[in-house]
């Protein structure tokens, strides 16, 4: 194996502590970087008795710490994870969502065109597709953001795009369609679904699904997602531009309550509540682009990934 420097940002959060597991038990080095304001050190415990492990508390948008560590470690790669995770959050504080999710973009960009970082693995959202309905969504969908969130998602792809055009950098944004697993944050009601319905159900609270319950989503499992992260920051030849990373699969809200209630058998039947402000009906995307450039396929199904969650 060719071992690599890799720089990680939101190293602490759910999907990041995930990839830097990973990527240290293939025998890289990893930099991680954490402002810890939302991601947790408890999600590192691993990672930090690994001697192929760095840690710097820095957030990326204050001061010129987040140059100074690039330029010191030269990753080969940065994997910026680091961001405003909350949509509802987003819009409640549009300069923070400004801030964390566009202008630490340009950061981590300016970074790797100062220091000739060889790449930049971007964690972009299906949501820069929001009103789109041309199901499967594929990167040849139009962008159609319908939040502040989607929005700097989508703006930081293509601020990524023209430093591929300007600077000849090799910029990879993956689209993470609804990714659910171990260590996700459930405690707002605009966390994952998943990690919702699991929680109230361990503690035996009434769950309520919102609208008819029939509405769909591209549901990814955490591994999977890091999985197609992992590639896409370490194999050879990755070409710059947008990448879906989802199953190809969907799966309605109803149904993944019916798998998850097997496992309750006290549990109360779900209440229906109306349907949430600014919902989409249906999303589903095509995962053929990441395949094609470097060999993601998702391999956990949801019945799997939905046990694991629950043993987790
Ligand atoms: C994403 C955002 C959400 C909002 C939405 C706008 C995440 C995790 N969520 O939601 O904040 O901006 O995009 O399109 O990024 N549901 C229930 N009961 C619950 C929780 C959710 O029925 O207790 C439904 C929900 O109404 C939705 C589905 O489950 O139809 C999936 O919800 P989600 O928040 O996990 O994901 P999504 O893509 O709808």
């Amino acid at each position: 194996m060719n071992q690599k420097v890799i720089m990680v940002t939101g190293a602490a959060g759910f999907i990041g502590s995930h990839v830097v597991d990973r990527l240290l038990s293939s025998g890289h080095e990893v930099v991680g970087v954490d402002d810890l304001s939302t991601g947790s050190e408890e999600n590192l415990m691993g990672a930090r008795k690994h001697k192929l492990f760095e840690f710097a508390n820095c957030d990326i948008t204050e001061s010129n710490f987040f140059e100074i560590l690039v330029q010191r470690t030269r990753p080969d790669v940065i994997v910026h994870l680091a961001g405003l995770v909350s949509v509802e959050r987003g819009e409640k504080e549009p300069m923070l969502n400004y801030r964390l999710n566009l202008h630490a973009t340009q950061l981590v960009a300016e970074a790797a065109r100062k220091f000739g970082i060889g790449r930049v693995v971007f964690a972009s959202s299906a949501a820069v597709y929001g009103a789109s309905e041309d199901l499967p969504l594929s990167e040849k969908s139009a962008r159609k953001p319908i939040n502040l969130y989607g929005s700097a998602k989508g703006l930081s792809e293509q601020l990524l795009a023209g430093y591929v055009r300007s600077y000849g950098l090799n910029a990879v944004a993956l689209r993470f369609f609804n990714v659910y697993g171990p260590r996700q944050d459930p405690s707002s009601p605009y966390s994952g679904v998943l990690s919702i319905f699991v929680n109230r159900l361990r503690k035996g609270e009434p769950i309520t699904i919102f609208g008819d319950g029939w509405q769909t989503r591209d549901f990814i499992s955490v591994h999977d997602v890091v999985s197609g992260i992992c590639m896409a920051a370490t194999c050879e030849d990755v070409a710059s531009g947008d990448y879906n990373l989802c199953t190809g699969r969907s799966t309605s809200v109803i149904d993944v309550f019916n798998e998850l209630r097997l496992h309750f058998p006290k549990a109360q039947d779900a209440e229906f509540g109306p349907e949430r402000a600014g919902d989409i009906r249906d999303s589903l995307g095509d995962p053929t682009r990441a395949k094609e450039a470097f060999g993601f396929e998702a391999e956990v199904s949801i019945g799997e990934g939905l046990k694991e969650l629950l043993e987790s």
